[in-house]
């Protein structure tokens, strides 16, 4: 496989307006993302993934974009936007933006004209129908809303302020590759596409996601833009398996780099999926996370456990009372010895928890809202309290608590009043607690990340081979890396209960653990104890 920069590199992904507030307005801005680029770098990471920053309404906090070419005043100007991408590349840190490109807002000056009249030169940038069919948004409720104007439905498999393009409309290709050009010019290094299994959707035959048209349309975008830029992309891809996957990040396709698949992150979805979850098959898990680093033959894996749409895996999968930090750096060393580009979600560094608001009008998401909506005060299909158990364990407002950087007022995170209530927890988990103490899960992290980009296991890390180990094992995940020159023996406890375990070996060294003493024969694994063992 030819080498690539990003297969090395580890990425972090920034929700501005959760980070960091500079003006005061309680929301993050990129001041305040360059003010902590050099924590970015004591971390170690080489990438921002930058959560949108254009000029939106906030129907959906940025995922609504009225213009790609301007930066929303809550966030600041594109003079901070061309020096966040200079004082980030000064410290060999990259930026790579959000592509959201599947829909637009209905402020888009496109939208506004193509609501104007059927003979608009604008309309069929967007997909009128004269009858709703019933397809439903991911919002909650129908994907189609009626224009009194021009009495016809427009699709939005979103919010009704997120109206879907039509990718089949080249006019529509043309101005989305001219922003992408224009974003390339500024000298970002990538984009994260924002659902982009999506643009090749067929309406009228009911195909959403991975429709015909999709890679078509992605190795014209890839010929007419980022195909010629050594950049990342990585696809937001929800159905996407190993299959699929190759498609997309084969490199003889010229598509994209990579993609986020989220096989593992649906695997304790219940009937009504996230809002009623249920137990994680945690064989399952192993499976489904050793096929991905087997079966992807010539393209890339991402590796995450977090975004900002999923809940705080140390509470969903870890353990947020008294094994925190244990759990918290076993999760990060199951995932980051992997093979793959790990992404490393804010806050998810010093571990921070999920969350419980007292009521559901403290909650800000659009999602949390539209479904209520629809699946309980109009069909009734769950109750309010099992629809905020949902919330509790799965809402995606678990991401988005500000930024906790110090145990004072509003975490650091603002001197105004925050647009979303922090998590109480920040007195005793904020970054600069984190910094003073050598045992945080900040620099289990820092560890993990060095040892990827900067040891003697560097290329049996990044591209050595994997075998999962112990698969029916109901409470460890061990699998071992290798190559011609290394072989790691990579095991955790996923669980509190201590763990016996015969494994016949007897490494030469431990490279990394979260206990202090852990040993090279290791028969006995404590609660979440994870490590990483040089056989060889
Ligand atoms: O998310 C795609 C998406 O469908 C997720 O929101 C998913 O539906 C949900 O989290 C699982 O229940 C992308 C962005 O990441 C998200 O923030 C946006 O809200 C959405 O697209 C629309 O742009």
């Amino acid at each position: 496989m030819e080498k690539k920069w990003w297969h090395k590199s580890v990425v972090y992904q920034i929700y501005p307006r959760s980070f960091n507030d500079t003006t005061g307005n309680g929301v993050g801005d990129i001041n305040g993302i360059i003010e902590k680029l050099d924590y970015l770098n004591e971390l170690g990471v080489d990438v921002i993934w930058l959560s949108p920053v254009y000029k939106s309404p906030m129907k959906d906090n940025g995922y609504d974009i009225s213009d790609y070419q301007d930066i929303d005043p809550l966030f600041g100007t594109l003079d901070d936007m061309d020096r966040l991408i200079k004082e980030a590349n000064e410290r060999e840190i990259k930026i790579v933006m959000d592509l959201v490109v599947n829909h637009t807002s209905d402020q888009h000056e496109w939208f506004k004209e193509a609501r104007k009249s059927k003979d608009n030169p604008y309309r069929d940038y967007y997909i009128w129908r004269d009858e709703p069919s019933d397809l439903k948004s991911t919002f909650g409720g129908s994907a189609w809303t009626y224009d009194n104007t021009t009495g016809q439905y427009y699709f939005h498999n979103f919010a009704k302020g997120q109206p879907d393009l039509n990718w089949e409309n080249p006019k529509v290709q043309d101005e989305i590759h001219n922003m992408i050009n224009w974003w390339l010019d500024r000298g970002i290094s990538g984009f994260r596409m924002d659902v982009i299994d999506l643009i090749g959707k067929e309406i009228d035959k009911k195909i959403i996601g991975n429709g015909p048209r999709l890679h078509p349309l992605l190795q014209d975008m890839n010929k007419a833009t980022f195909g010629n830029y050594d950049v990342l992309t990585v696809g937001e891809t929800w159905g996407a398996n190993p299959e699929i996957a190759e498609l997309y990040s084969s490199p003889s396709r010229k598509e994209l780099s990579m993609i986020f698949q989220f096989e593992h992150m649906t695997l304790d979805w219940g009937e009504f999926g996230k809002w009623t979850p249920k137990e994680l098959d945690f064989k399952q898990l192993k499976q489904i996370l050793s096929k991905w680093q087997t079966d992807l033959e010539n393209g890339w894996n991402s590796l995450f456990w977090n975004n900002h749409d999923l809940p705080r895996i140390v509470s969903r999968w870890g353990n947020d009372g008294i094994y925190r930090v244990e759990s918290a750096k076993m999760l990060a060393t199951i995932l980051h010895m992997m093979k793959g580009t790990p992404y490393v979600y804010q806050g998810e560094e010093i571990a921070m928890t999920n969350v419980k608001f007292d009521s559901l009008h403290e909650y800000n998401d659009v999602e949390i809202h539209g479904t209520y909506r629809d699946i309980v005060e109009e069909n009734k299909l769950i109750t309010h309290d099992e629809f905020m158990n949902g919330v509790y364990i799965m809402g995606r407002d678990n991401a988005r608590t500000p930024m906790q950087w110090t145990r004072n007022e509003h975490a650091g995170f603002t001197n105004g009043l925050p647009w979303l209530k922090l998590n109480p927890n920040f007195i005793e988990i904020n970054v600069e607690d984190a910094l003073n103490d050598p045992k945080s899960v900040f620099y289990t992290y820092k560890q993990l990340i060095d040892l990827r980009k900067n040891s003697e296991y560097s290329d049996t890390i990044i591209y050595g081979d994997y075998q999962l180990i112990l698969e029916n094992h109901e409470a460890i995940f061990a699998y071992s890396r290798f190559d011609s020159d290394n072989e790691l023996f990579v095991i955790a406890n996923f669980t509190e209960n201590e763990q016996s375990v015969d494994l016949g070996i007897d490494a030469k060294e431990v490279i990394v653990s979260n206990y202090i003493d852990t040993s090279t024969k290791l028969e006995l694994l404590r609660p979440y104890e994870a490590c990483v063992l040089k056989i060889k």
